[in-house]
């Protein structure tokens, strides 16, 4: 039996869907959803796409983002609507879609499609595999099931998808899979080079300048086992930078020799700091995470913090470094 063939009977019988990801969503949120729209489309009378959080300006570049609605910006009669189905993306838990929650008419009608290797079931019908790169890879294999005559823009998203969620195809989550997938959208004529030009190579001045002053902060504890930045609005605001332009931070302390975990801070707001977790070789920030009511996988995680950044930073240092 196929995998998806439970979906693939349900989505037969279905006609209106709503598809959403996490909140801060990233190239395997905004790719993920774009490609199951397309797959939807031949099955859908009506396929709506909503946020709790808009779409970063690195992947406006993606055909279909400008259909993208923000939870806020709702009118009444989008706030009322009653899908057949709902679909979660990249969202090891409900919680991750944020305020998008509250347009959910009911818990049986959730298909959860994910990678997370802490995904806790929350749907009807889960989709969970947390050996690929990406959910972009598991719409790709939705698409070989359904038989989707998929096209460019499809190929487009999904390989969005798996080039960031991989950092490039440098990352460890990276199979042969991921690369037959890859070839494949090659073959389909995807342009990755535009795609890697977008994603990695257009740094707004006040991005480039906020990871000078980031850098230039660099501490490190642990005979350099571990490495963090911090950022908070004050500094953004002293840049002209913008949270969005904290974007792969995270991978500078990592990328330090020696380092195992690379940590990056976030003064978000009044006693609440973010904090993404990267790891090397073996440490399971996923774990760690979890530790502060966080998540995510194995070596790339995170958390929110209720204290201010010092005190925030103090604290997962201090415990981090007893585990070295
Ligand atoms: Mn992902």
């Amino acid at each position: 039996m196929k995998k998806y063939q439970n979906l693939i009977n349900l989505i037969d019988k279905r006609d209106t869907f709503l598809l959403t990801s996490h909140v801060s969503p990233d190239g395997d949120s905004i790719g993920s959803l774009l490609g199951l729209k397309y797959l939807l489309e031949p099955y859908a009378k009506e396929i709506d796409i909503i946020l709790a959080d808009p779409v970063p300006e690195y992947l406006r570049f993606l055909n279909g983002t400008d259909d993208i609605h923000l939870y806020e910006e709702l009118d009444f009669k989008m706030n009322k609507k009653d899908y057949d189905l709902y679909f979660t993306l990249d969202c090891g838990t409900l919680e991750r879609i944020g305020e998008v929650q509250q347009l959910i008419s009911a818990d049986e009608k959730i298909i959860n499609i994910d990678h997370h290797g802490d995904n806790n079931e929350y749907g009807v019908y889960n989709y969970v595999d947390s050996t690929v790169s990406a959910t972009g890879e598991l719409i790709y294999n939705l698409a070989i099931e359904l038989g989707s005559n998929y096209q460019v823009d499809f190929g487009m998203a999904i390989t969005t998808a798996i080039i960031t969620d991989t950092g490039n195809f440098k990352y460890s989550n990276t199979s042969s899979e991921t690369h037959r997938i890859i070839a494949d959208m090659l073959e389909l004529g995807v342009d990755t080079q535009k795609i890697i030009k977008q994603v990695y190579g257009t740094e707004s001045y006040s991005s480039l300048r906020l990871k000078g002053e980031a850098l230039n902060n660099l501490q490190i504890a642990a005979q350099q086992q571990i490495a963090w930045i911090s950022i908070n609005q004050e500094t953004l605001d002293h840049l002209g930078a913008t949270w969005e332009d904290t974007e792969g931070l995270v991978n500078y302390p990592r990328s330090l020799k020696d380092v195992e975990v690379g940590i990056l801070f976030k003064e978000v707001g009044f006693n609440k700091t973010r904090v993404s977790f990267r790891s090397n070789t073996y440490f399971p920030v996923d774990e760690f995470a979890h530790e502060f009511g966080g998540g995510g996988h194995s070596r790339a995680a995170g958390c929110t913090i209720q204290l201010p950044l010092i005190e925030a930073e103090e604290l997962v240092i201090d415990k981090l470094e007893s585990k070295f």
